[in-house]
Parts: C-alpha cells; sequence; structure tokens
C-alpha cells in the first residue's frame, strides 16, 4: 500500500509543479560534518555554482537513458556535465559516511521512489584535475542500495528530504577521488532502454585510509561509459510491477562491491548492509497491497520543453564545444 501512496504522491507532485521539476541532482553532499551545496544544474540556473562546492555541475537535469546509444555516452562518466572541476574538494576520513540528496529544480522535492542508488569511486592524482576517459576502467563500486524488506526502494528517502549514507571504504589509499553517484529510476523499466539514470561527481579528499597503494589492486575496475547493458536484468526489468507491491530480489547493474569479497572481506562494514542486496519476499507476508500491483508508467521523464531559453543555448554551446564552462561563471 506505501508504495502505491508514494506513486501517488510523484503524481501530485508532478501535477502541480509541471515538467520542469520532474528529474534531479545532488543539492547537499556532507562529510566529516561539513555540509557542502551543490550547483544547479545549468538548465535551471547557470549561474549557480557555490564556491564551496565539491559536486560537479551538470549542464541538464534531463535523465540518461538505458539505451544503448546513452549508455555509450559520456554523459554516464559524471553525467550530463562540460569537462569541468568543481570549486572545491570535500575531506572525508575513510571509514566514515557520506551522504548526499538530491533535489529536483529550484528546490523541489525528489520526484522518483522506484529503483536503486548506486555508489562508485575513481582514485586520481588531483580530484580537481580529474577528467576520467570514456572507457577507461578505473571505477569501482563501493556502495548500493536497493529496497527494504517492504518494498520501499532507498531513494524515497530523498522523497521525504532524508539524505543516502554511503560508508568509504576504510582500506582505500589516502588522496584525491571523485565520488561518483548515481541515482537509477526504473518506474519505465519494464520497457527496454527506459530505465533513467541521474549521475553526478563529486571531489574528495581521502585521509585516515588503512590501506596502501595496493589495496586497490582487488577491486573490480569498470569503466564509464561501458559498465551497463540495455538488458542488464537491473536495467530491464519487465516483471517490475509482478511482484504485488512487495520486495523482490533485485540484480543491481554493475560489478560487485569494492571489499565484499573473501580475499578483502576485512573491509569495513559493507555499506550494503544498510539495504539488502538481496531480500526474501519471505519476510514481507505482513505487508498488505490493496492496491492492484500494475502501476501504471509513469509519465514523469519524457521530454519537457525548454523553459530557460538562454540556458538553452548555453547548453547547445556547451555540447557543441563553443562555450568554455568557466566562462559561465
Ligand atoms: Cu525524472
Amino acid at each position: 500500500m506505501k508504495s502505491a501512496t508514494l506513486n501517488q504522491y510523484s503524481l501530485l507532485i508532478l501535477a502541480v509543479t509541471g515538467m520542469t521539476r520532474a528529474h534531479g541532482t545532488i543539492d547537499i553532499f556532507t562529510a566529516d560534518g561539513v555540509s557542502y551545496p551543490g550547483p544547479e544544474s545549468m538548465d535551471v540556473d547557470p549561474e549557480s555554482l557555490p564556491s564551496d562546492s565539491p559536486v560537479r555541475q551538470i549542464y541538464t537535469l534531463e535523465p540518461i537513458l538505458s539505451t544503448v546509444m546513452d549508455l555509450a555516452s559520456p554523459n554516464m562518466t559524471c553525467g550530463p556535465a562540460p569537462a569541468s572541476s568543481a570549486p572545491a574538494t570535500a575531506s572525508v576520513t575513510a571509514g566514515s559516511t557520506i551522504s548526499f540528496h538530491y533535489r529536483s529544480g529550484n528546490n523541489g522535492v525528489w520526484p522518483h521512489d522506484v529503483g536503486p542508488v548506486i555508489t562508485y569511486m575513481y582514485r586520481c592524482t588531483s580530484a580537481d584535475a580529474c577528467m576520467p576517459s570514456a572507457g577507461e576502467e578505473g571505477w569501482f563500486k563501493i556502495d548500493q542500495q536497493g529496497m527494504d524488506e517492504k518494498g520501499v526502494w532507498a531513494q524515497t528517502a530523498m522523497m521525504h528530504n532524508e539524505s543516502i549514507g554511503v560508508v568509504i571504504p576504510s582500506n582505500i589509499p589516502d588522496g584525491d577521488y571523485l565520488v561518483r553517484h548515481e541515482v537509477v529510476t526504473l518506474q519505465n523499466a519494464v520497457n527496454r532502454g527506459q530505465a533513467e539514470f541521474y549521475v553526478s561527481c563529486t571531489q574528495v579528499h581521502v585521509k585516515g585510509g588503512s590501506g596502501g597503494s595496493g589495496s586497490l589492486a582487488g577491486a573490480e575496475m569498470v569503466a564509464f561509459p561501458g559498465a551497463y547493458a540495455e538488458d542488464d536484468a537491473g536495467l530491464y526489468v519487465p516483471d517490475l510491477y509482478d511482484h504485488d507491491g512487495k520486495a523482490f530480489p533485485y540484480a543491481f547493474p554493475g560489478p560487485a562491491i569494492f571489499g565484499a569479497t573473501p580475499a578483502i572481506a576485512v573491509a569495513s562494514p559493507s555499506p550494503s548492509s544498510r539495504v539488502p542486496t538481496t531480500v526474501s519476499t519471505a519476510t514481507t507476508a505482513t505487508h498488505t497491497a490493496s492496491v492492484p500491483p500494475s502501476t501504471p508508467v509513469l509519465a514523469s521523464c519524457t521530454p519537457r520543453k525548454q523553459s530557460n531559453g538562454r540556458a538553452s543555448v548555453q547548453q547547445q554551446r556547451l555540447v557543441q564545444g563553443r562555450l568554455n564552462p568557466a566562462s559561465l561563471r
């Protein structure tokens, strides 16, 4: 019943705010007790670049889709972002919990409640200058959060203005990294190519790590773009609405979580412990769903009309490489 109510809530929000706020990006990133603001997407406010933000700005809130074409796009690296760094780098202690929160444009609430939240890291010499190239296998997964035993997905918390907590592994080498945030929405993923990705990157400097420079040797490194395929079981989910609104085993896309393999199991508590990777439907017997599970496909992510002509021109120039993002600051 709860998930059905939340879906109705989504529709209500859409009815109130219209299509321009149907998507979102990070507005708050917290590490070591310090909260940093995230910039608005450029199509919402191209001037929004808080000088203390470690979160890289994206140029549109529009989602990346799980189509063959989009999955091969450089947008999968750090979101639909121009090749520019963030003004700041956040300090974070290895083994501690970072948290982040997504909102939709102009401080609207995050509107989606179906799908996982997945987090990757990429080590580099200087976070500020870190520009992973497409196809470079340097990303390792540190966390994935699916649904709880009642079938409520982790990202639903952000709909209620709660943050997502992710443990930074305690045994990674000190130094600079990008944290790649990936919120996947599956409300349309009963159709191939219609999962949606909301991706962005945050620059961090890790200190206090117990691992030496070789401690990432056991990590399963993947490339973005490159790690996902259109038919991945976690991205094309034809039976998504066949579970009577209850929890079901969900196959996360991408590699295993770093530190989750037996060889390096001495790492910090599994970041995924917050939400089980696989949930037993046997524990959801008390959950009653009085609303038919055949939730209609939400129309929340259909292409919208451009509402800001100025941003549109800048976006086009950025895409075509004729405008230096730095000139917008
Ligand atoms: Cu959306």
